[in-house]
């Protein structure tokens, strides 16, 4: 019988620190989002003009194991949001929905307090509270934003699939449906009309 050796550690491509959700190595992708660049996604446009454009809002680090457009393949990421708001606005990530509308995700939470916002399309928006252990099945039609409505950072999970490819420019044109705030210490939903924006 004939044997190969190889190094009995291999280096990982990434790994997962599942008490803090940390995605760290070698293959691991980051992408950090300040206020600035999520210009025009907030209501309150002159609180957001007040705050330094520089301040973190969200950082995402993920996994890409075969190219972007794979048929069949899968991400995996790992997004914090920091806790904060714009004016009573909570922070959220950009928000997107996937360009094939028959890819869906999965998200699930470590750590924090969320309220995933699903836009259903036609100003229908439904909210699932993301608290630690919280899976959330998105359909692949639905547009998804993620809001930090805790005072500590909201750190979940995804996996999608790498041929879902993100259109955030939609969400610019368009709006998501309604905006997140924080009414009397409570998460509720303000629409999204024209004068909202
Ligand atoms: C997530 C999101 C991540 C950041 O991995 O990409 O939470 O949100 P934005 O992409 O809206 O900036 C996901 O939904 N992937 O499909
Ligand atoms: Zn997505």
């Amino acid at each position: 019988m004939s044997r190969t050796s190889r190094p009995a550690v291999e280096e990982r491509p990434v790994t997962m620190d599942w008490s803090r959700g940390a995605l760290a190595g070698p293959a691991a992708q980051e992408r950090v989002r300040n206020l600035g660049q999520l210009q025009g996604l907030f209501y309150d446009v002159a609180s957001w003009r007040q705050i330094d454009p520089a301040k973190i809002v969200y950082r995402v680090r993920w996994w890409e194991p075969v190219p972007e457009g794979t048929e069949g393949g899968l991400f995996w990421g790992t997004t914090i949001v920091e806790p904060g708001r714009v004016g009573d606005e909570y922070f959220m990530t950009h928000g997107h929905s996937h360009l094939r509308g028959n890819r869906a995700e999965i998200y699930s939470t470590i750590s924090g307090e969320g309220s995933l916002l699903l836009s259903e399309g036609g100003g229908r928006v439904r909210l699932e509270p993301m608290t630690a252990g919280s899976m959330h099945y998105i359909r692949g039609d639905v547009a998804h934003r993620a809001a930090n409505v805790g005072e500590r950072p909201l750190v979940f999970v995804a996996c999608w699939p790498s041929d879902a490819r993100h259109d955030y420019g939609g969400i610019v044109s368009k709006g998501f449906g309604a905006h997140l705030v924080c009414r009397n210490g409570i998460p509720t939903l303000l629409g999204d009309g024209p004068n909202a924006r």
